[in-house]
């Protein structure tokens, strides 16, 4: 009986594992987007880990607005990786690209209770009609 619970654990846990989420850096998509994160809105649950993979050259994660202010800008060209322990939106860009719209949010918990923060959250070039348009989804 004791492995039946342990089996019936294990189990319960994989889909929280199986959320875990890839991000790839891309100088163009396949729709031929230039500048962008593969995901643009990511959701993902409290506790999961996104990692984010440098397919093209010169990108990077650079974290603009958080619920919990969390500080992040990671080294241009090199695979980041982030657990996601607090539920709302977070705003990153690529700090060489946020003037061409290389923006990115994650949702996390499904809580998207701190989007007026966002929304007021610093953007420039083409991030300011990106942010707007990417809110406008959640
Ligand atoms: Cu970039």
């Amino acid at each position: 009986m004791k492995y039946l619970a342990l089996a019936a654990a294990m189990l319960m846990s994989a889909p929280a594992l199986a959320a875990d989420m890839t991000i790839e850096m891309l100088n163009k998509d396949a729709d031929g987007n230039k500048m962008v994160y593969s995901e643009e809105i990511a959701r993902v649950d409290v506790g999961d880990t996104i990692t984010w993979v440098p397919t093209t050259k010169g990108h990077n994660v650079e974290m603009i607005a958080s619920p919990n202010d969390m500080k992040l800008k990671s080294k241009n060209g090199k695979e980041v990786q982030v657990t996601f322990d607090a539920p709302g939106i977070y705003y990153y860009w690529c700090t060489p690209h946020k003037g061409m719209g290389m923006i990115g949010l994650v949702v996390v918990g499904g809580d998207t209770s701190n989007k007026d923060q966002i929304a007021k959250a610093k953007a420039m070039g083409k991030s300011k009609k990106k942010l707007k348009k990417l809110l406008g989804e959640l």
